[in-house]
């Protein structure tokens, strides 16, 4: 595990005449910008500016040339490349070379044939025959996906037969022919994003309060006095937004995370303060800094007279959600009259002292300036929990203080991936129309959401079941029970041949028996593909194999990306998959020749007119130059972010979302309501969530809560890996850092349990919750991760009482405990808040290895 590059502390000089292509990072959110220099192998460019394509002098300075491992070779077609992956200095999100940890790392993680770490990649479509992955043509692999299809669906008088879980991250290209084929080819409304089991929104309370989920600049991260960061870990997981925004602007940070993390001791280092929770409590923690600030009377009046909805009737208008949880501001502040949103009775629930409450509601509502400037940002910690409340709970401090639409303000997700999401124009009506899944609550009926197809598949509803890009046997809610599942409905008829009749007959005999056909569409194998009965082979888009590529980062800026490099000779992009599956289904509008016509598509007839993310100034722009829209993106080299018009022949960005009427005709409205007034939110200890059980979200907390013996075991991210570690895996630094999984415990915890650092540990739950189901059990293996208390010089990372784990190791997965709770309003699952006891099973063999050194230390 060297990587392909021979001699790893030299790099070689590019020659003048090396390819050069334009990339974003593969990784985050953030889109670091990064540019890529491919040359055979044999040629050299010389030290001076002249004599290389980096047009730099050597010696040169920091971040103008690439360290060795930026570095690699790779093979295509019998020749040997050089190729360097260096961050782009010029482009604005990253300017002077800055990067993350893991961008660092691009170049190591190329696909070449040479290098046997990466012997795993699939490279030929294959179809489980007698019980082993077989390789075979792509003609047979689509006719074998095809006739599935049409056994699922009934030749397409039932289209519920197929589900498709497809990312919403990636290129806008490829989710663009994704949903294509699903909504609009086969019409099903079964389809779940890479990360959860619905087309719903991750943020519902921001939403329905008239907000956009991704509304401010990255540079408003530099210009706030104070910034919010709720269950956002921006250190280690939107890094770059923490070291040249956050760093460098000096805002305040009220960080809120039951850990103690690297970030919360810089907060606290910095003139700021860490909210240490309890685990599931923020709703309570958030309405109780709300509250202090009403009753101080530090709220904006005149921004929430002007821009907030105080009518019911009109409110009501607006449909069954905001009926159900829209409230006036009057409405609001009652609730918050609430005995238990007290800051001393919050502290009680929540484990935050009261005076850390009222200092962090004065830090976020800033009495003392005549204009609030707190950017508000929250992610996983608090989406993958009670989604509607606490997202809802981040909107309303947000518009009780008016700090929306200037710089320095505003509200955003911190981000997973770069986002390339473009469903085609009926998206919207193939649910309305053919979902069927209802919210059965106590006030609201026949209410249409788009369903989980998820539960779909465990039904027995889908029987063909298409998976893209993600791995849901390990990712999903309850996976043991998912896993289960998912072996025993695909453990029916199998084929024995490669004969498509053949495979055709075991798929029938099969589904005709209540079973499931599995296709995984994927790089590498991993948990999903071992239930799969049709595997299929995609180029890496995201790392430059193939064609050229747009999409958008945490600040909506679009941009096009090259590819540089083929992957496999027998992969195929994943569009071109659809492609062959959509005509094969009799599509006549999926013939595209190559991305760029699918971009072309979207430009000219979904541009999204309207939306933040609208996209209707491309195609006019492109048009008086004369050029495709594709062509035209390919001239903005520094991109451009959504909404995105067109002004004198050229396309216009939008730096924020929600600046007043005025400032720009950006919109129809200031916020995304009829009226263009928000909403505040109902956020509701005390709201039902199962009609059936009168349970509320309190009586949920308190079934999810530890019992005797047990811990909360909540889980996240660590800065080096990345998602299912499809690509760190492979890395020998990797393998140094991280050998195992690991599990962040108190000392008193693991003493409790004669756990030592070192020690390998299971965690079981035999009481993995479900909402509308039994109950079932899992558990999973990690290091013990304890600090020596004289070595936590700045703090414990997890207080007693809560443990926390990296969620997608491969074989030491942690969703085996995580809940199956999914709000009914809104199905999002519960997957932060697991419990379960430990267990010590032994030595884990890897404890002089690996360091267990603290991670948090922050400086002043
Ligand atoms: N290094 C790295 N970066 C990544 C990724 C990666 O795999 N590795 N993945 C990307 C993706 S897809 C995503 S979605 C983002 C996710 O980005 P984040 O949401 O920042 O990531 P997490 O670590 O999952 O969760 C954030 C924090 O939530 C805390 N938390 C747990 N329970 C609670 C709770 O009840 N309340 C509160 N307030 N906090 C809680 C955890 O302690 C954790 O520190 O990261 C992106 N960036
Ligand atoms: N407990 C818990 N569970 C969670 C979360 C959590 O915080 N806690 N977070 C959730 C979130 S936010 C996320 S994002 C998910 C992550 O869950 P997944 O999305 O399942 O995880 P990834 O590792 O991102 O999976 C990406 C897969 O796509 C493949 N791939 C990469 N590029 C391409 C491509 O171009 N084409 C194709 N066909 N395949 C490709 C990779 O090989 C990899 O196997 O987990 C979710 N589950
Ligand atoms: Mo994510």
């Amino acid at each position: 595990m060297t990587g392909n590059n021979p001699n790893s502390s030299e790099v070689p000089i590019p020659p003048t005449d090396a390819e050069r292509s334009t990339r974003s990072c593969r990784y985050c959110i953030v889109g670091c910008g990064y540019e890529v220099y491919k040359w055979p192998v044999g040629e050299e460019g010389g030290p001076t500016a002249d004599e290389n394509a980096l047009g730099v002098d050597y010696p040169a300075g920091y971040g103008e040339w690439p360290s060795p491992n930026m570095h690699e070779i790779i093979e295509e077609d019998g020749q040997e490349y050089h190729i360097i992956f260096k961050p782009d200095t010029e482009y604005p999100v990253n300017e002077d070379g800055a990067h993350s940890i893991r961008g660092g790392t691009q170049a190591e993680s190329l696909y070449t044939p040479n290098n046997e770490d990466y012997d795993d990649r699939l490279k030929h479509p294959q179809i489980r025959i007698g019980g082993e992955l077989t390789p075979v043509d792509w003609d047979t692999a689509i006719e074998a996906w095809a006739r599935a299809t049409e056994i699922a669906t009934e030749n397409g008088d039932d289209p519920n037969g197929y589900g498709q879980k497809l990312y919403f991250y990636q290129f806008v290209e490829n989710t663009f022919a994704g949903t294509k084929l699903c909504y609009d080819v086969i019409g099903s409304p079964n389809w779940g994003g890479h990360n959860r089991p619905a087309l719903t929104t991750e943020v519902p309370g921001i939403v329905n309060a008239g907000l956009a989920q991704w509304s401010y600049a990255y540079e408003d991260a530099e210009k706030a006095d104070t910034m919010v960061l709720a269950g956002c870990n921006v250190k280690e997981n939107q890094n770059i937004i923490f070291s040249n925004y956050i760093t460098s602007g000096g805002a305040a940070l009220v960080v809120i995370d039951p850990r103690r993390t690297f970030l919360a001791n810089y907060a606290e280092n910095n003139g700021g303060v860490h909210l240490q929770l309890n685990e599931a409590t923020d709703p309570i923690l958030l309405n109780a800094i709300a509250r202090h600030i009403v009753d101080q009377g530090w709220h904006a009046e005149g921004f929430i007279e002007e821009w907030v909805m105080d009518d019911r009737a009109t409110i009501d208008e607006e449909g069954w959600y905001q009926e159900e949880l829209g409230t006036t501001p009057e409405e609001y502040y009652d609730l918050l009259d609430d005995e238990r949103y007290a800051p001393e009775n919050a502290a009680e629930t929540t484990g935050v002292p009261a005076a850390e409450i009222r200092e962090a509601a004065e830090l976020i509502a800033q009495p003392d300036d005549e204009e609030t400037n707190t950017l508000f940002m929250l992610e996983k910690g608090l989406i993958w929990g009670w989604s509607h409340e606490n997202t809802g709970a981040m909107a309303n401090l947000t518009l009780l203080t008016g700090s929306v639409g200037r710089p320095g303000t505003g509200i955003t997700r911190g981000g997973g991936h770069q986002e390339g999401f473009w469903t085609n124009g009926s998206e919207g009506d193939a649910i309305a129309e053919r979902s069927t899944q209802t919210f059965d609550g106590e006030r609201v009926e026949d209410v249409t959401l788009p369903p989980n197809a998820t539960e779909r598949v465990k039904n027995g509803e889908v029987s063909h079941w298409h998976v893209i890009g993600n791995d849901p046997a390990r990712h999903s809610y309850s996976t043991q029970d998912l896993r289960n599942t998912l072996r025993e409905r695909t453990s029916g008829a199998q084929p024995q041949s490669a004969d498509i009749d053949e495979i055709e007959r075991a798929f029938r005999e099969r589904i005709e028996n209540g079973g499931l056909v599995i296709t995984h569409q994927e790089l590498y194998p991993n948990t999903t593909t071992q239930y799969a009965d049709i595997v299929l082979p995609a180029r890496a888009v995201e790392s430059g194999e193939g064609g050229d590529y747009h999409r958008w980062n945490g600040e909506r800026r679009l941009r096009q990306y090259e590819g540089f490099m083929e992957g496999p000779s027998n992969a195929k992009e994943d569009w071109e998959i659809f492609a062959m599956m959509g005509q094969r289904l009799g599509a006549d509008d999926m013939d595209w020749e190559d991305s760029r016509d699918i971009f072309n598509e979207i430009c000219e007839e979904y541009p999204g007119t309207g939306g933040d993310h609208s996209l209707e100034g491309i195609a006019p722009a492109a048009e008086a130059n004369d050029m495709t829209p594709a062509e035209y993106m390919e001239t903005v080299d520094d991109g451009v972010q959504q909404p995105i018009y067109e002004e004198d022949g050229e396309v216009q960005g939008t730096p924020r979302i929600h600046a007043p009427d005025g400032e720009r005709e950006v919109m129809d409205h200031r916020f995304h309501t009829s009226t263009g007034e928000a909403i505040f939110q109902r956020v509701d200890w005390d709201r039902v969530v199962d009609t059936d059980e009168g349970l509320t979200i309190g009586d949920v907390y308190d079934r999810l809560s530890p019992g005797e013996d047990e811990l909360w075991v909540t889980n996240g991210r660590l800065e080096q890996l990345w998602q299912n570690m499809y690509t760190h895996e492979r890395l020998e630094y990797i393998n140094k850092r991280f050998p195992q999984n690991i599990i962040q415990l108190h000392p008193n915890d693991a003493a409790e349990h004669d756990i030592e650092a070192g020690d390998l540990v299971e965690v079981t739950n035999d009481d993995v919750f479900h909402l509308n189901g039994e109950n079932e059990d899992g558990s999973f293996t990690a290091v013990a991760y304890v600090l020596d208390p004289e070595e936590a010089v700045q703090g414990m990372p997890v207080q007693e009482g809560l443990a926390f784990t990296y969620w997608m190791y491969p074989g030491q997965a942690s969703n085996d405990i995580n809940p199956a709770y999914l709000d009914p309003a809104n199905p999002n699952p519960g997957y932060k808040y697991g419990k379960g006891t430990l267990r010590r099973l032994g030595e884990s063999g890897i404890k002089d290895e690996m360091s267990f050194k603290p991670m948090n230390v922050a400086p002043e």
